[in-house]
């Protein structure tokens, strides 16, 4: 028997991804380096679909019908290298090996290169949905050639996740490394979507004096309206969960430290390097990483500030209405910072990424679906050149109704020294944006005084330099 399709790495991913492509009735070629992950998927999973066992990467390889497709869901990093410098050797011309891990769209860059010109497609494959997804259906987003999605797509289509309109929740992204771009930037908006929910739940208890059960219900309540999201979902899930031995609140017992992977951090940085502003998705990794700062923090808890007082129950009722109007505007702001890194990246790249199209293969299977992202989807349908998400004339109209609630909720949170950096500078965007002028005027002169950078004049074609340092007289540059 020959396999449709081989998965290498058989950790919590990749098992899951190769039970899913065989209970959608394929022959599924399973490796992995240590031979007993192998053995284990079989036995305990065989039943439930065609499995060809390969103990050797040379057997891996002979189990595979031509063209050969070979999933590599290991390690992100050297691993992936290691395998691919196993396998390269053993395949031919057309084979394809899809990286499902969470690579670096650059490392796939240069694997995609690198394989291209030994005439493998090396398609670098972003999958969310944790284990759970990769077992009933991702949301997936793979990069590399035309040729190879052509011969993939079908089976991806079949193995992904569904939106509600049944569409599969898999497309293809673009050339080389815009795949695990787009799932870099992915993992980014999640990180500020998780931020700004967890501002609207600190929000929520200490100046509303709503309990961790309490706000499970007002989650509850929202997912029932446009925030309807899977975040949203399981926040109402951890906020009521109970710790069994202590009896108080889960959200109480564990540390409050976040943890973090890398890939939002990943997304900052390469904003940073394409001139993205994108604070909200900065704010959130720095928020995670301030909350690490456990010598800081202690050093500073007896700093003077406001203590935060509850409001009564009508006014708190009042108050998280407008907390929600707050996080569903920060929430437009944090997907328009996304989708403008996104946008420059396929710039920069030559990637021609269609962002509606992303957008919609978000509606399933990954950690940010909602109902939102119909939306989006509708913005990009209706106008594909949108510039940014906020010109889009609903979602104008939506902060238009949410901002006083927006502002309001910032100043109780100033006022009462709840940290909400997330609403913050999502505000703050939104403001600069609209602004009829930016302090980046003063800004330039101050650069032209101390470094005679130049400055462009707002009546004038050129660039300027005012003679700070003697009669103050300007020249053209
Ligand atoms: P891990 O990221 O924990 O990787 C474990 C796998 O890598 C095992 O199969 C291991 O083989 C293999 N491996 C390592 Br480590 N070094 C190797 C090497 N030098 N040569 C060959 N194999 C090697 O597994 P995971 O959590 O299933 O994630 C797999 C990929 O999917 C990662 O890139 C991850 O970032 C990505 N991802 C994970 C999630 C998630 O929710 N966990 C979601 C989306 C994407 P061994 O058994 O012999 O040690």
């Amino acid at each position: 028997t020959s396999a449709q399709i081989g998965v290498t790495g058989l950790a919590v991913m990749g098992r899951n991804l190769a039970r899913n492509f065989a209970r959608n009735g394929y022959t599924v070629a399973v490796h992995n380096r240590t031979v007993s992950r192998t053995k284990s998927l079989v036995e305990e999973f065989g039943h439930e679909g065609d499995f060809v066992a390969a103990e050797t990467a040379e057997e891996f390889v002979a189990a595979l019908e031509r063209p050969r497709r070979l999933v590599v869901m290991v390690k992100a990093g050297r691993p992936t290298d290691a395998v691919i410098e196993e396998f390269a050797p053993l395949l031919e011309p057309g084979d394809m090996i899809i990286d499902g891990g969470n690579a670096h769209f650059a490392d796939t860059r240069r694997r995609e290169r690198e394989l291209r010109e030994r005439g493998i497609h090396f398609v670098g494959t972003g999958i969310s949905g944790g284990e759970e997804g990769a077992l009933h259906g991702p949301s997936i987003m793979p990069g590399g050639s035309k040729e190879s999605y052509e011969s993939l797509g079908p089976m991806l289509e079949k193995i992904s996740a569904k939106a509600a309109d049944g569409a599969p929740c898999v497309t293809h992204v673009g050339p080389d490394g815009a795949g695990h771009f787009v799932k870099m930037v992915h993992n980014g908006i999640e990180y500020a979507d998780m931020q700004l929910i967890g501002e609207a739940y600190q929000l929520l208890r200490d100046v509303a004096g709503y309990t961790p059960a309490q706000i499970a219900d007002i989650f509850r309540t929202w997912n029932t309206g446009r925030l309807d999201s899977y975040l949203i979902e399981i926040t109402a899930e951890v906020l009521s969960h109970v710790d069994e031995a202590s009896g108080k609140p889960f959200v109480d017992v564990v540390v409050d430290q976040a943890e973090q992977k890398g890939t939002g951090r990943w997304t900052v940085q390469i904003a940073l390097d394409l001139g993205v502003p994108v604070s909200g998705i900065a704010e959130a990794v720095f928020a995670r990483s301030l909350s690490g700062h456990a010598a800081l923090r202690d050093a500073s808890r007896g700093l003077s500030g406001p203590k935060p007082s509850a409001l009564g129950e009508s006014e708190a009722a009042a108050f998280a209405d407008r907390v929600e109007q707050a996080l569903y505007a920060s929430k437009i702001v944090s997907y328009t910072q996304g989708f403008h890194e996104i946008a420059a990246g396929s710039e920069e790249y030559d990637w021609d990424i269609d962002l509606g199209a992303v957008s919609a293969i978000w509606r399933g299977g990954c950690i940010i679906r909602a109902a939102f992202l119909d939306r989006i989807r509708a913005a990009y349908d209706a106008q594909p050149g949108l510039p940014s998400l906020l010109s889009d004339e609903t979602f104008a109209r939506e902060i238009a109704e949410a901002q006083d609630d927006w502002r309001e909720v910032l100043v109780a949170a100033t006022r009462q020294g709840v940290p909400t950096p997330g609403f913050a500078a999502a505000l703050a965007y939104y403001d600069a944006l609209r602004a009829p002028r930016l302090p980046a005027a003063l800004t330039q002169g101050q650069r032209d005084f101390f470094g005679a950078h130049t400055y462009r004049r707002v009546d004038r074609d050129g660039s300027f330099h005012t003679l700070w340092g003697g009669d103050r007289s300007e020249v053209s540059e």
